[in-house]
């Protein structure tokens, strides 16, 4: 139940408590809070118009795009740069990073790395999508424009990250490494009203999320994870129960309510996995902690990852802490021939 507190009310209240906020990080939330807004009004008449489908073109990655997904990276992109806080903006559905050189983006501090709609293919189908947003301090001087270096810092450099689910609401769900706080959108008066303050993760999960077409490519050590997963051990509530939605941010949404874990790992069409380190897993990850849970390659925490690549891909295991403990003990005995 929303205690009626909107989420501009909520970040002017959590500003207070840094005494030397100065007030742009805030500035950049409420940016974002407007450009969901935006997507979400027309995500929910897409389909009334034409304007799902292909639009024709590819990015980067040799994918399709949907229309939804550069309109969605236009109005986020337009939101940052009408503002003075973020001097440069790396996407999913841009090449190359795009620097903001006029003179408020030269001295503005903070770097956004964002897919702008992850999962789109999804929504000719009504499937829930999302947007996902990591921020970070530039390292480069003030006053020059930004560069790659600003955007390939590792995850633990995060000052905030946060995702946003057009599902069957529309919700906002944010970290500034002080917890994990969602709103759930009124499209009546147009609001983000607080409905899950400070969100925790359970430490144990009964939910394993991953797509088992790419099974015969798996490494050994999930695999055998997964057969772990489907035995039958009710003491310990096994089988667990398998839910797939394709969707990054709607399953990992509900396996932070519920108690879980998401899997994507290196499979014969992506070798190192699927998802990107930059504007999926890293922001996805630092919420997860921040939640209580965990974010791992495998073998080491994702977030001290350091990155080479803007659209460097990395296999993925997210969830419930010993979920997710399970999965790297099982590929550190099951280790796979290079
Ligand atoms: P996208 O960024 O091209 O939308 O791909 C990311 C999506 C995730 O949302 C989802 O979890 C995953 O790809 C699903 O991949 P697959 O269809 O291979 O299972
Ligand atoms: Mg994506």
């Amino acid at each position: 139940m929303s205690d009626m507190r909107t989420l501009g009310e909520f970040i002017v209240e959590k500003q207070h408590e840094y005494p030397t906020a100065s007030g742009e990080l805030s500035s950049l939330l409420s940016s974002i809070r407007l450009a969901a807004k935006i997507v979400h009004r027309e995500i929910n008449k897409a389909g009334l118009v034409d304007i799902t489908g292909g639009f024709g073109s590819e990015n980067v990655q040799g994918e399709q795009q949907q229309k939804l997904d550069v309109y969605a990276n236009e109005k986020f992109k337009a939101a940052m740069a009408a503002r003075d806080q973020v001097c440069g903006v790396g996407s999913e559905e841009e090449d190359d990073v795009v620097i903001f050189d006029e003179a408020h983006g030269l001295n503005a501090k903070y770097v956004i790395l964002m897919d702008p709609l992850d999962g789109s293919s999804n929504i000719d189908v009504n499937v829930s999508v999302g947007t996902i947003f990591s921020i970070y301090r530039r390292i480069s001087p003030l006053g020059q424009p930004a560069n790659l270096d600003d955007f390939l810092q590792p995850g633990n450099k995060q000052v905030a990250a946060g995702y946003i689910i057009y599902g069957s609401s529309t919700m906002l769900v944010y970290t500034t490494g002080n917890g994990v706080h969602g709103f759930t959108y009124d499209p009546s008066i147009g609001v983000f009203c607080l409905s899950h303050e400070n969100m925790r993760i359970p430490e144990e999960g009964t939910i394993y999320s991953i797509n088992e077409g790419n099974y015969i490519k798996f490494p050994q050590g999930v695999k055998k994870y997964l057969k772990y997963c489907q035995e039958n051990e009710p003491e310990d509530n096994r089988p667990y129960t398998s839910r797939y939605i394709g969707s990054l941010v709607s399953d990992f949404h509900r396996n932070m309510l519920k108690g879980g874990i998401y899997l994507y790992p290196s499979t014969a069409a992506y070798p190192s996995g699927k998802l990107r380190l930059l504007y999926e897993c890293n922001p996805m990850s630092f919420i997860m902690e921040q939640a209580g849970g965990k974010a791992s390659d495998g073998k080491q925490r994702i977030l001290d990852i350091k990155p080479t690549e803007l659209h460097q891909r990395v296999p993925y295991f997210v969830g419930s802490t010993h979920m997710v403990d399970k999965v790297e003990a099982f590929l550190r005995d099951s280790p796979d021939q290079e």
